[in-house]
């Protein structure tokens, strides 16, 4: 968001929490807005198992952290935040967070989760010192349309929840092929609580696109082909912000 942007909202919460100061639940809204506003923009990476999710989230956060080609065991809302010093907190669904011993593997962290069952973590937080995520909090999701439909709806209710505007400001999607699921996916996402506002926070991307067409030299041509194609269609349009590949 433009500096001035932003002033200007805060600005605005500002008064609002003086017109609402008699109105506890509304001025903790307020507040939360004012908080968030502050902090780097949270972008959630989505898309069905082995999109290329954590990958993608590894080369922005430009140290390969996140472990990939876990399938069906990457299950837990995973937030990646800026943090002096690496450290790992488990957010259970019942009880206290506790923090996660660091153990990496090739690099990649190992989430040791003892006797927790993943289903019972409602959310891991990696606090890494990494520069990019000064700017933008990364958020990992499960696949979306999983084998196992628990996993799937982990990240359906994370990203677009019931009763509360989502905890992600924007999200990018990741696609190898377009999938019912995938314009479910992005449906829903459009129709959130908040109303049919105009407003389309999700950027869908091709992903592994140097694998379409059996991976010859043309491939990410032929993908950005595909990407025009979809950015073209009139139904499509209107579900994302824009299509890349
Ligand atoms: N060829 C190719 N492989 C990729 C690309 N992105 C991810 N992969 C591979 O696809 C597999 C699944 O990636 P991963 O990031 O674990 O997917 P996730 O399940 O969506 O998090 C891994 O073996 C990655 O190395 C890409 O752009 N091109
Ligand atoms: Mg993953």
């Amino acid at each position: 968001m433009k500096e001035s942007i932003s002033a200007g909202v805060a600005d605005l919460i500002q008064d609002a929490l003086l017109v609402y100061a008699d109105d506890p639940a509304a001025a903790a809204a307020l507040e939360t807005y004012a908080r968030r506003l502050s902090e780097p923009l949270r972008l959630a990476v989505a898309g069905m198992v082995k999109a290329g999710k954590s990958t993608l989230l590894n080369a922005i956060i430009g140290e390969e952290i996140a472990p990939t080609d876990t399938g069906e065991c990457t299950r837990i809302v995973t937030w990646y935040r800026y943090g002096h010093t690496p450290r790992i907190t488990a957010y259970p669904v019942a009880g206290e967070p506790h923090i996660l011993p660091l153990k990496r593997v090739d690099g990649r962290l190992v989430f040791v989760l003892g006797n927790a069952r993943a289903e019972d973590t409602e959310r891991l937080v990696v606090e890494w010192p990494s520069p990019a995520l000064r700017e933008l909090t990364l958020i990992d999701t499960p696949g979306i349309a999983s084998l196992s439909e628990d996993v799937s709806a982990r990240s359906t209710d994370f990203l677009i929840p019931v009763d509360a505007p989502s905890e992600a400001d924007a999200i990018i999607y990741l696609m190898r092929h377009m999938h019912a699921s995938d314009l479910r996916f992005l449906e829903s996402f459009r129709d959130t609580e908040a109303g049919r506002s105009g407003t389309v926070n999700a950027l869908a991307v091709l992903s592994r696109a140097d694998e379409i067409g059996a991976g010859r030299i043309d491939s990410l041509l032929s993908a950005g082909d595909i990407a025009d194609r979809y950015r073209r269609d009139h139904s499509l349009r209107k579900l994302a912000l824009g299509w890349s590949r």
